[in-house]
């Protein structure tokens, strides 16, 4: 297998966020989340959105790992596989429990000093997500989340405190966590995660990719507020946005396909375009005029985005995509989703998530010709359930997915010359899946005993990835 060592400093660990890990959900003054009013659902069950915390439901993310009572032993597990860096989110709730408030929160912020304090003992760099699906309830339900021009200015008081009170122990941030999941408008778990928009039953396809244009646009602005407060702040800071990134591919040679393939990526490419380049690419520019959506989009807002450029580029990266024009006129992009075909070449997960190794090298590629700009690879992974045997994990499958990504990512740098800041792969402790709310859909190096039912002691095991991993970063990635 292809391996080379990584460049000095590159920042190797794992990623995670607030509400998926924490728990504590009401502890120390926290407000309610959008995350903490979604059921658990499984492979096949979606999530439930409710309105409010409502008695007699299963809410994970309410007690998740107990990270906020377990930091210490957690962070001291992380750093015995030498992490370099770990990536988590400032829950906006503990924060500014409802998002509205005059003063944030002294026991919030006290949490997140005492976190980074302890990563900064074994020499973890902290890597910090501003907002990552975990907006206040409130200024969902009662500001309608993203479509409203005021919740700009609610986060970037958030950004603001953060920023200052944390200038000397955090230097990379990145504002939204995969600002893109929304071009599918019409998923309301997408919809609630991204921009705290819970939509009213009856709505047309037309209304909710209008609202989704309006919130996208108010998120360009704070993200692009954030970033020039934040430069003043600390000159230092490396503030980065954050795609959820699929390099997109045709299902068959026709030239049909691949203009749907082309489109497809310019519907999602766009998140990332307006916030390295500071302005919105043609192609949606007439996208929207031809949809009427008409946001509200000032004079003053272009002259913020193009004040408030990005440092750096950081994506997760799961899977490719292949579409079909079969179903879908290149011209009608109204609904994404409908595009994507199985690709007949690749291997699927239990969640039916596509594997493809090769696919990380070409996003690295592709995101590296059109940005210029220094990528941060800030998830990856399989997730996968784990059998215990004998107090045991062996997870081979887990082990042979990030080895053949590792590998890929290794060929983008040494031959490709792609300027790599880190690798961040997912949940490297074991933690409450977003998309289906399990803890059965493990990522982690170190398991958790909990059971999708919420049962178990919530004791920590390294399984066997954990000693594989370490090896990787001691030998700075040549020994896979
Ligand atoms: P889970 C959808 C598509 C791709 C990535 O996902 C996504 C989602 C939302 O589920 O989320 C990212 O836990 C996200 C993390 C999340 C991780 O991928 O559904 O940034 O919060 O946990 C993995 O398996």
């Amino acid at each position: 297998m292809y391996s080379a060592k990584m460049p000095e400093g590159f920042l190797w660990g794992g990623a995670v966020a607030a509400h998926q890990l924490e728990g504590a959900w009401d502890v120390g003054g926290k407000g309610v989340s959008v995350a903490d009013v979604m059921t658990v659902g499984s492979a096949t069950k979606p999530r439930e959105i409710t309105d409010g915390v409502l008695p007699g439901k299963n809410y994970p993310n309410h007690s998740a790992i107990d990270f906020y009572h377990h930091y210490k032993e957690d962070i001291k597990l992380l750093a015995g596989m030498g992490f370099k860096a770990f990536r988590t989110s400032i829950a906006w709730t503990r924060i500014f429990p409802n998002g509205d408030d005059e003063q944030p929160s002294e026991a919030g912020l006290k949490f997140y000093d005492d976190l980074f304090d302890e990563m900064h003992k074994y020499g973890i760099e902290p890597v910090i997500t501003l907002s990552h699906f975990e907006m206040p309830f409130n200024l969902a339900k009662n500001y309608g989340g993203f479509t409203n021009r005021k919740t700009i200015d609610f986060f970037v008081r958030f950004a603001e405190v953060c920023f200052k009170r944390y200038k000397d122990k955090v230097k990379y941030w990145m504002t939204f966590n995969e600002i893109d999941n929304q071009s599918a408008f019409n998923n309301d778990f997408l919809m609630a995660t991204n921009s705290g928009i819970l939509f009213k039953d009856g709505m047309t396809d037309e209304e909710k990719e209008a609202a989704m244009y309006q919130a996208a646009h108010y998120e360009f602005v704070a993200s692009a507020l954030a970033v020039k407060i934040g430069h003043k702040i600390n000159p230092d800071f490396k503030i980065g946005l954050m795609i959820n990134y699929s390099p997109v591919r045709p299902l068959t040679p026709s030239s049909a396909d691949a203009l749907l393939a082309d489109k497809f990526e310019q519907h999602r490419d766009f998140f990332s375009d307006v916030q390295v380049f500071g302005e919105y690419p043609k192609a949606i520019e007439a996208y929207i005029e031809k949809h009427c959506y008409r946001p509200d989009i000032t004079d003053e807002d272009r002259v913020v985005l193009k004040e408030g450029t990005v440092d750096y580029v950081a994506f997760s990266y799961y899977q490719s995509t292949t579409v079909s024009s079969e179903k879908v006129d290149p011209d009608d992009l109204s609904d994404l989703a409908k595009a994507v075909a199985v690709n007949p070449t690749l291997e699927r997960s239990d969640w039916g998530w596509e594997i493809d190794p090769v696919g990380l090298r070409l996003a690295l590629n592709h995101l590296t010709d059109r940005y210029h700009l220094p990528l941060f690879i800030v998830e990856n992974g399989l997730g996968a359930y784990d059998k215990v045997e004998d107090g045991k994990i062996h997870d081979p499958y887990r082990i042979d997915y990030l080895k053949k990504h590792i590998s890929e990512m290794e060929k983008a740098v040494a031959i490709d010359g792609v300027d790599l800041m880190g690798y961040l792969p997912w949940g490297p402790i074991d933690l409450v899946s977003a998309g289906t709310g399990q803890m059965d859909k493990r990522y982690g190096f170190i398991y958790v005993n909990k059971n999708d039912a919420g049962v178990g002691d919530l004791s920590r095991t390294p399984k066997d990835s954990y000693f594989w991993y370490k090896k990787v970063i001691e030998s700075n990635g040549t020994d896979l």
